[in-house]
């Protein structure tokens, strides 16, 4: 495969940004080689400089759920943008998609639109830390929640890719008020409430977690976490800035029929153009500057073309295309679950609807422990194997690989031959 243009800006890119990316998940680091640059997208496929065409599974990291460049969508913000692409001021447009969330997530009382996931965690935070005036916040091993200091300790994603335990830069006497716990161990969350209950603020939990890898929660964990914050007093904020809308119109809190106290936002919301959400309950919620005293603000934040974006998305999300992403999710995940085993490799694919992870273990793989076993040479080697037929998964054993609507039988199969050939590549390296 000719990767002579990705190489050469990459080295170019090296000479403006650190590590040549604008976000450190996008360097290959996990799997090594060159990234590549892509000039466009289509449906469920890109096309990198080199004119090297893939079937896509890392979508922007979840925001494309309708594929690349889906004519509505595209319609719909060029729309907006023939009115103004930002005013700082009020519009109609964020009404519209606040009233699709409410719509699909009722207990969504108030929100706030921002620009980013990171945002949108971020300032749940702080807004958990305003209204119960307590200061510790739990966060689960292996969790990520965006780029903000109090949450980059023990993170998932490029944090756990790059294999950095926590990042320089955060003040001692902030990360000492962010304790953590392993996901999926409710009897360790118990003890922990029990010793500092009354100073926790909140607990913040990806429902499912994508940035360890998918890792999929226990019957009864999320519900116990809740449980745990009401009876501490402490607040529950569930990010689904992957997940929202992702695994259903009311996301995994849909699914397992979770009501939190605090919900984030970002990816689908957007539908591809930066927005991240924070909200939940009115009575907390109005602690949100202007209304209350918690700071939180954004130059861009409800901007309309993001906002037409992310309403276009929300509307086309049917019963019909979330059954579609369901049905082309099961048989890529038993797929390729048929082809290591015909490999002679041990993985463990776990998959909530249209996120799934190939982890290169025989064990089950049920929290941040149980992912690090897992192996990233065989996973690199897997990886590279796809990409050099024509798949794109995501560069990383610590990744989610995800679906669109635009994926179909062609794009399974097609996946399926190259894994079946990258599952015997991936047999030869050492683990
Ligand atoms: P952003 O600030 O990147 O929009 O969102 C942060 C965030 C918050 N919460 C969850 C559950 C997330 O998955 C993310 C961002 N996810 C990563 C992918 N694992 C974004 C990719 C990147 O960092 O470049």
């Amino acid at each position: 495969m000719k990767t002579d243009l990705s190489e050469k800006l990459f080295a170019r890119a090296k000479e403006l940004f650190p590590g040549g990316v604008n976000s450190p998940v996008r360097a290959f680091r996990g799997v090594g080689g060159t990234p590549r640059f892509f000039a466009r997208g289509r449906g469920s496929h890109l096309v990198d400089v080199d004119g090297n065409e893939y079937v896509d599974y890392v979508l922007s990291w979840g925001p494309l759920i309708l594929g690349h460049c889906h004519p509505e969508v595209m319609r719909a913000v060029q729309d907006a943008m023939k009115d103004g692409s930002s005013f700082g001021a009020p519009s109609p447009r964020e009404l519209a998609l606040a009233e699709r969330v409410q719509e699909r997530m009722p207990w969504v009382e108030r929100m706030r639109f921002c620009s980013s996931g990171t945002e949108a965690t971020t300032a749940a935070i702080r807004v958990a830390r305003g209204f119960t005036g307590r200061d510790d916040l739990v966060k689960l091993d292996g969790c990520y929640h965006g780029a903000g200091d109090s949450l980059l300790v023990k993170a998932g994603s490029g944090v756990e890719t790059l294999g950095l335990p926590d990042s320089p830069g955060v003040p001692a006497d902030l990360a000492r008020h962010t304790l953590t716990l392993p996901f999926n161990d409710l009897a360790a969350a118990e003890l922990l409430f029990q010793a500092r209950g009354r100073d926790i603020a909140a607990i913040i939990v990806e429902p499912v977690v994508g940035n360890m890898g998918v890792l999929v929660p226990r019957e009864g964990y999320l519900a116990g976490l809740l449980d745990l914050c009401r009876r501490h007093g402490a607040l529950l904020i569930v990010d689904e800035v992957m997940t929202g809308f992702r695994l259903g119109p009311g996301g995994a809190c849909g699914l397992y029929g979770l009501r939190p106290d605090l919900v984030t936002f970002g990816k689908v919301i957007g539908g591809g153009l930066p927005v991240g959400a924070f909200g939940g309950r009115a009575d907390v919620m109005e602690k949100v500057a202007p209304a209350g005293p918690v700071y939180q603000a954004g130059t861009l934040s409800g901007n309309p073309m993001a906002m037409a974006a992310g309403r276009a998305t929300l509307e086309l999300l049917t019963p019909a295309a979330y059954a579609k992403l369901e049905a082309t999710s099961a048989r890529l995940a038993d797929g390729l679950a048929h082809a290591a085993a015909a490999a002679g490799v041990a993985v463990q694919v776990n998959r909530v609807g249209s996120m799934l992870t190939v982890f290169f273990t025989p064990g089950p793989v049920v929290d941040a422990a149980t992912a690090r076993a897992a192996s990233t040479a065989r996973f690199a080697a897997f990886f590279h194997a796809l990409l050099e037929r024509g798949v794109y998964f995501p560069p990383s054993q610590f990744e989610a690989a995800f679906l669109s609507t635009a994926h179909g039988d062609a794009e399974v199969d097609r996946t399926l031959a190259a894994a079946a050939e990258a599952f015997e590549v991936a047999g030869r390296a050492t683990p």
